[in-house]
């Protein structure tokens, strides 16, 4: 069995651990005749890096992005898309307290419980580490994208902790703080929370919200590959992430049929409930997903556990752990978005052909 693929026409197959001599991933599928450098990969890899403020991880990577193959004179081929990165920070002494014992809330238990084995350096292929190939390959697909619909997505910070941010949304402030967070206001908030939480050696979980704008009505498919469908499975593939909503989300269980629907004039849609898509066919509207993540499980503070003999033990995980995973996650999302968006455009294509005017 091999589940370390995403996607169908556009497909991406990561590999390697967090403390392996490196990470990479095979794209295929991409059309010939893009333009594509390494460099313009490094930007979005610089984006979702460990070390960047004192709030996250301070493992030091150079995630210096290598392409093997498919691209030549700077522009695709039509075949395979390998990017390669050296892990060059790797730490595992850290590590050498919980090789035999699970952390728990982290996936150490049940890889153990199905492979009976687990490379326990680093969180090894559970490791956040194996999200830096997804955003290479957002990329090339966030590119392809713009290239063909003008597509434009963007990803923020929602919700730190019990800190929501839904008060102004500056879009061009999003990049300017190491939150995501697009309320200016709102960063010395959470920047506060975060020493806190530092300081007590606990984590927290987040929301993180992306939009697509300018996406082709017609992607999805009825009645297995809805693009809903898609785009959740994506989210919820990243580590830590515990829950997603498509526009309004778990919030129409509470809304009346007059209030949820979204009106149609000669003029377009008046609101934007169904997040952009409906009967998993996009709208041609703005398409709005938020995800979940959960708190870091990596802590310094013991707790009650077990070893893999079961016998009762302390757990204490040293590290250099985020204490919040969900402030590096918005380039992630932002790139899963882009693969599936990617994926059904090409999909959509082989089937239909023609996109709707
Ligand atoms: C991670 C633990 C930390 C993070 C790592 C994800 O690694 P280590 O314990 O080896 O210092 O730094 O994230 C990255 C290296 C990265 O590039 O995102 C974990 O347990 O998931």
């Amino acid at each position: 069995m091999s589940h370390n693929r995403f996607g169908h026409l556009f497909c991406v197959t990561t590999f390697g651990e967090s403390h392996g001599p490196a990470i990479g991933c095979v794209v295929d599928g991409c059309p010939p005749g893009l333009e594509i450098s390494a460099e313009e990969i490094r930007g979005d890899l610089e984006r979702r890096a460990t070390g960047k403020s004192r709030h996250t991880s301070q493992r030091r990577e150079k995630d210096d992005v290598q392409i093997l193959s498919g691209v030549f004179e700077g522009r695709t081929t039509g075949t395979p898309i390998a990017l390669l990165i050296e892990n060059t920070d790797a730490r595992s002494r850290d590590y050498a307290n919980i090789k035999r014992q699970f952390r728990p809330g982290h996936a150490d238990y049940t890889y153990w419980k199905k492979y009976g084995l687990r490379d326990y350096r680093g969180g090894g292929r559970s490791s956040a580490r194996e999200t830096t190939m997804r955003v290479a390959a957002g990329v090339i697909a966030k590119k392809w994208l713009r290239a063909e619909f003008g597509t434009a997505i963007q990803g923020w910070l929602a919700q730190l902790g019990p800190h929501r941010v839904d008060g102004t949304m500056d879009w061009d402030e999003i990049e300017n703080n190491p939150f995501f967070c697009p309320d200016p206001a709102m960063v010395p908030v959470l920047e506060a929370h975060m020493d806190a939480l530092r300081k007590s050696g606990d984590s927290t979980g987040a929301r993180v919200n992306v939009i697509a704008r300018n996406v082709p009505a017609g992607l999805g498919a009825p009645v297995y590959g809805k693009l809903d469908a898609d785009l959740a499975s994506a989210m919820m593939s990243i580590n830590a992430a515990k829950g997603v909503e498509i526009g309004a989300g778990f919030d129409s269980v509470a809304q009346l049929g007059t209030e949820h629907r979204d009106e149609i004039t000669p003029d377009g849609f008046l609101s934007n409930h169904a997040g952009g898509i409906l009967g998993g066919i996009s709208s041609g509207q703005d398409i709005v997903v938020s995800t979940a993540f959960k708190p870091t499980s990596s802590l310094r503070l013991p707790c009650r556990g077990i070893d893999i003999d079961g016998n009762e033990v302390e757990v204490v995980t040293k590290g250099r752990h985020d204490p919040c995973v969900g402030i590096r996650a918005t380039p992630i999302v932002e790139a899963m978005m882009a693969i599936v968006l990617m994926d059904h455009a090409l999909r959509h294509r082989a089937q239909v052909g023609r996109f709707a005017e």
